[in-house]
């Protein structure tokens, strides 16, 4: 059980006005703090009324004065979110009332939570794993629903159950060596041993599995950077702006009109993506120009995709080619895209720079080619139906901790096999066991889980 003691209270949905507005308490005292500041309506009290029920009432403020007509719910540790006593007011969504409400609850003896704080006991309490409690963190920062899914997988406990599996399986192994050397008199059966290399061999096998899942998990997290490139006035702005949904880039009819890089994400094709328009690549004497066609190739050159953008309504340009060039000299995956196709009547090649570039025609006015565009983005990325949803590294901690499980599985594999004795691989095993119990958070250290509930929001 946690060693907290003080009861935390927060604001837990997103600042501004919406329908409903939510003020959250845990710990010790977290009921009584809730009584002090609510009336039921009608004559009974807030714990006379069963744990999960929804109270109606009134948010009383520290004078008993009335700030809102909430809905009071309360639940027992340790069936709860954090494991301990907690209380909900479903307020009306308005700053002020949350503000009041917040205060009210300072001065019924809460103290303001910290970020993430409220997972954080959950994950102390053993309400979570450290995996699960991550995957709340994806699950809110989720830009994708392949990512939301994946996160919801991963809160339902998919991956920890992945990783229990391999844990146990080691486990086995490990007190196979301790029996070996507990009795070193009795003779080693080698039919056993033969089937300790295989039991080995599988799980590095299943965390190779495992690990290459981690660039999925990547892109769904962090969203794949594409980079919108072409000459002035190819329709790049436009593009994007049509891909968003909203007029993000401002579009004019004047050439050089983005100097500037712009990063807005989206979702194409069931791909998240963080789409980077650019500044139009040309020769320019103008320095602020200048500086933005440095920025376009340098977003060129990290991007994972590009979208190189020509108008089809025109011939081709010297500076298209050049630009074709520079992109296809970037060795990343890149769409053809020819733009502004409601100008032209009939279809008509543009030259396409050939070969095995995807090539699609579009029009950022009518929406035509859009979806087609999204197919081929899926195509070029497509989804590991194998994995199932949640069975998936999502971070560079995890990505860390399951290579370093597999490296110390490796070393016992080939020790076993080279005919080392059992002794000699207990201390990787053991390496291999307490990586993957960071994973989980069985055995990680704290300044490890400080930084991952500091990401989370506050009130969550
Ligand atoms: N008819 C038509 N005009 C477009 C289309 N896309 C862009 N344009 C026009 O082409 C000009 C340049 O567009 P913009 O998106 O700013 O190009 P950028 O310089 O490549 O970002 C603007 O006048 C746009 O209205 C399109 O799909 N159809
Ligand atoms: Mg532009």
């Amino acid at each position: 059980m946690s060693l907290q003691n003080d009861t935390i209270a927060a604001i837990s949905t997103p600042s501004g006005s919406g329908a409903i507005g939510i003020l959250r308490l845990s710990g010790r005292s977290a009921i009584s703090a809730a009584e002090k500041c609510f009336k039921p309506l009608g004559s009974k009290g807030l714990r006379d009324h069963p744990p999960r029920a929804l109270v109606y009432g009134d948010l009383l403020d520290s004078g008993g004065q009335p700030i809102d007509r909430v809905l009071c719910t309360y639940s027992l540790g340790p069936s709860s979110y954090t494991g301990e006593d907690t209380a909900e007011f479903q307020c009306h969504g308005s700053p002020m009332v949350l503000a009041l409400g917040l205060e009210a609850l300072f001065a019924a003896g809460a103290r303001q939570a910290r970020a993430g704080e409220f997972t954080r006991r959950a994950f102390l309490n053993g309400r979570l794993d450290l995996a699960q409690a991550e995957a709340v963190g994806d699950l809110l920062s989720a830009q994708s629903r392949e990512g939301a899914r994946h996160a919801a997988g991963q809160l339902s406990g998919a991956l920890s159950k992945k990783i229990g599996d391999i844990y146990s399986a080691l486990v086995d192994v490990m007190a196979h060596f301790h029996a070996v050397l507990d009795y070193p008199d009795e003779d080693i059966n080698p039919f056993r041993m033969e089937e300790l290399e295989v039991a080995l061999a599988n799980q590095e096998g299943a965390l190779n599995a495992l690990l290459a899942t981690c660039g999925r998990g990547k892109l769904l997290r962090e969203g794949l950077p594409c980079a919108i490139v072409g000459r002035p006035n190819a329709g790049k702005s436009s593009l994007l702006n049509a891909m968003l949904g909203w007029d993000r880039a401002i579009v004019t009819d004047i050439p050089g009109t983005t100097r500037d890089t712009v990063e807005e994400r989206c979702e194409l094709g069931g791909v998240p993506l963080r789409l980077i328009d650019t500044a139009g690549l040309r020769d320019t004497s103008d320095p602020v120009e200048k500086l933005g066609v440095e920025r376009s190739r340098r977003a060129m050159e990290e991007a994972g995709l590009i979208f190189a953008v020509v108008d089809m309504s025109a011939d081709l340009t010297e500076e298209d080619r050049e630009m074709l060039q520079a992109v296809e000299e970037t060795g990343r995956p890149w769409i053809f895209v020819a733009a502004k196709k409601d100008l032209v009547k009939n279809s008509r090649s543009i030259g396409l720079a050939g070969g095995e570039t995807p090539s699609v025609e579009v029009s950022a006015l009518t929406g035509e080619g859009l979806d087609k565009l999204g197919k081929m983005v899926a195509e070029l990325f497509p989804k590991e139906d194998a994995v199932p949803y949640g069975q998936l590294l999502t971070n560079a901690r995890q990505e860390e901790a399951a290579g370093r499980a597999r490296e110390a599985v490796r070393r016992a594999r080939e020790a076993l096999t080279a005919g080392f004795t059992p002794d000699a691989l207990l201390t990787d095993v053991e390496e291999a066991l307490s990586a993957l119990g960071e994973l989980t958070g069985q055995s990680v250290r704290e300044d490890v889980t400080d930084r991952i509930f500091a990401k989370f929001c506050v009130g969550k």
